[in-house]
């Protein structure tokens, strides 16, 4: 702990605490999102949609929230997801977020645009997937995918919702840079040239390659024996084509509402890409997921699991790799008590009669 304040009780004072410790450039770049950042609130807004319809006298006197998403076994159903310069909050980065992880027992899934190297994240030793970003370069990225699979990385996770950066004010008012001694340690370039504006859209216009399209998933397939997770789709459309193109996995996301604002909530999503997907593909969701019942309801409405972003930031901020543990435990702990109060004795028993709109 940086402080000698009693540890936060919520993901809500996480929040608030990591507000308190990190400057403010890296303190918005974290928590903002796209224009007037109206799909961020709905993402939240979007639970509250949704109701339970808990079940009475049911035996819960043990329960058990281990379960196993795309092959990888955890001890609960919320991963980390992949979330860019680790190093903003911690001076280990991705290394001890990874710890954190990894002692929650859950997967790390470590973006393309992390501070540290992935061979540096992998010698922690947890469960992890690598993110993708498809690089302009394509001789580049097909290494990229090599060294992943040689490190031991379980999955690749596409992200597929990022063609362009989204238009983000907090980050345009503070003139987003990367810190000097900081830089992308996975990637050719590691900074932007100096010659050039430094934030975020330039290095990813730069860098990033926005023609990739279906016709290059068989391209990509090729390089690995690895599951494949999409991670941006929100439409039965995408969803159904996914699975045609062979993916193993999906992740309903809007990005935390970081990319295009007024897209449908993750939750929302979720059952349309449910249906479309029948059972072909795991579905995953992230996107507003602070609470346990929160998780509760994903699953309810047929995710297999959920991921967090922001939190795990947050308890990265405030404590480190305690703080990313502890983080993961409070979700933990409470989804624990809302599957004893729902009559839910193992993740398999979340079923859909559990739910309904509000
Ligand atoms: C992200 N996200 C993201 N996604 C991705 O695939 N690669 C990345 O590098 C990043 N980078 C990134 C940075 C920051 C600061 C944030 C907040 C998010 C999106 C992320 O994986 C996830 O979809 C959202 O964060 C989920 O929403 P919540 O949990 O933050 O509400
Ligand atoms: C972001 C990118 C880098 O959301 O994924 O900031």
């Amino acid at each position: 702990m940086t402080d000698q304040a009693p540890p936060p009780v919520s993901i809500r004072e996480y929040e608030e605490r990591a507000r308190g410790v990190l400057p403010r450039m890296a303190s918005d770049y974290y928590a903002g999102g796209a224009e007037d950042e109206r799909t961020i609130a709905d993402n939240r807004a979007a639970f509250s949609r949704w109701v339970l319809r808990p079940r009475v006298l049911v035996d819960v006197a043990e329960r058990d929230l281990t379960m196993v998403v795309l092959g990888t076994p955890v001890s609960l159903p919320v991963l980390v997801s992949p979330t860019a310069l680790h190093a903003l909050a911690h001076p280990d980065g991705e290394v001890e977020t990874a710890r954190g992880a990894a002692a929650a027992g859950t997967v790390m899934a470590l973006s393309s645009l992390a501070s540290r190297t992935l061979e540096d994240v992998a010698a922690v030793g947890g469960p992890r997937w690598f993110q993708l970003y498809v690089q302009r370069d394509r001789d580049f990225t097909a290494e990229l995918v090599k060294r992943a699979e040689a490190a031991g990385y379980s999955a690749i996770v596409l992200t597929a919702d990022l063609p362009v950066v989204g238009a983000r004010d907090r980050d345009a008012r503070n003139a987003f840079t990367i810190p000097s001694g900081m830089g992308y340690a996975n990637l050719a370039v590691t900074r932007p040239p100096e010659s050039q504006a430094s934030d975020l859209a330039t290095f990813i216009a730069f860098q990033g390659d926005p023609s990739l399209n279906w016709n290059d998933v068989e391209w990509l397939r090729s390089l690995t024996d690895l599951p494949f997770i999409l991670k941006g789709v929100v439409t039965e459309e995408d969803a159904a084509r996914a699975v045609d193109a062979g993916f193993e996995g999906i992740v309903v996301s809007n990005h935390g509402g970081r990319q295009l604002d007024g897209t449908i909530a993750s939750l929302d999503a979720l059952p349309e890409v449910v249906a479309a997907v029948d059972g072909r593909a795991e579905v995953l969701l992230d996107g507003g997921v602070r609470r346990g019942t929160d998780v509760l309801k994903a699953l309810a409405l047929g995710a297999r699991a959920v991921m967090v972003g922001r939190p795990v930031l947050w308890g990265l901020a405030v404590g480190g790799a305690g703080g990313v543990r502890r983080v993961l435990d409070l979700i933990r702990r409470e989804l624990d008590v809302a599957m004893a109060l729902a009559g839910c004795r193992s993740i398999a028993e979340i079923g859909t009669k559990l739910i309904r709109r509000a």
